[in-house]
This record gives structure tokens, sequence and C-alpha cells, in this order.
């Protein structure tokens, strides 16, 4: 099974981003940021980094320099797998 790490802005972002990615097979369950539809580069906006899907047996790395503090959740966009696969990033001054 694939996964990938996608960094979102908020808790809120979660589950737009994650609904956004079932239908964006054709750009690796990343919602397309050249999709004419507001509702794509909605969520597209939602997004702070993304990582490219790792298919079995592979490693992929993902760097993520954020301009402020905070806490930072991290999903897993691969077909549904938001529900269940994600977590936070917890960043101080
Ligand atoms: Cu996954």
């Amino acid at each position: 099974m694939s996964h990938n790490v996608v960094v979102v802005k908020d808790e809120a972002d979660i589950q737009p981003v994650g609904i956004a990615a079932l239908s964006a097979m054709a750009s690796d369950f990343i919602p397309e940021t050249l999709n004419p539809t507001a509702y794509f580069s909605q969520e597209q906006d939602r997004i702070l980094a993304a990582s490219a899907l790792a298919y079995p047996g592979e490693t992929v790395f993902l760097e993520f320099t954020p301009d402020t503090s905070g806490v930072f959740p991290y999903i897993c966009t691969y077909s549904g797998h938001f529900t269940m696969m994600q977590g936070r990033i917890h960043v101080e001054e």
C-alpha cells in the first residue's frame, strides 16, 4: 500500500484536504494547484508541504520549514488514509 505525508495549516484543514484528495488520483492524491475549480485551489491553499507517494518498499523525504511556531497537522492523503494516518508537528520558538 502507498502512503505520503502532507502538512496542512490547521486542524480544520484535515478533512477538506483528505476528501479533496480522494478524487486527485491523477496527481498522486494531492489536490492540484492549477485545477481551474475554486474547490481544488482552496484545498491547495490549505497545504503547506507534501511528499511524493511512497510505493511499497520505497522511502520518500519531506522537508518542511515552518515560518511560525504552532501545531501543524500532517496526514496521509492516499485514498482515505487521512482518517487514521495523521499526527501533529509541534513547533516552538
Ligand atoms: Cu497512508
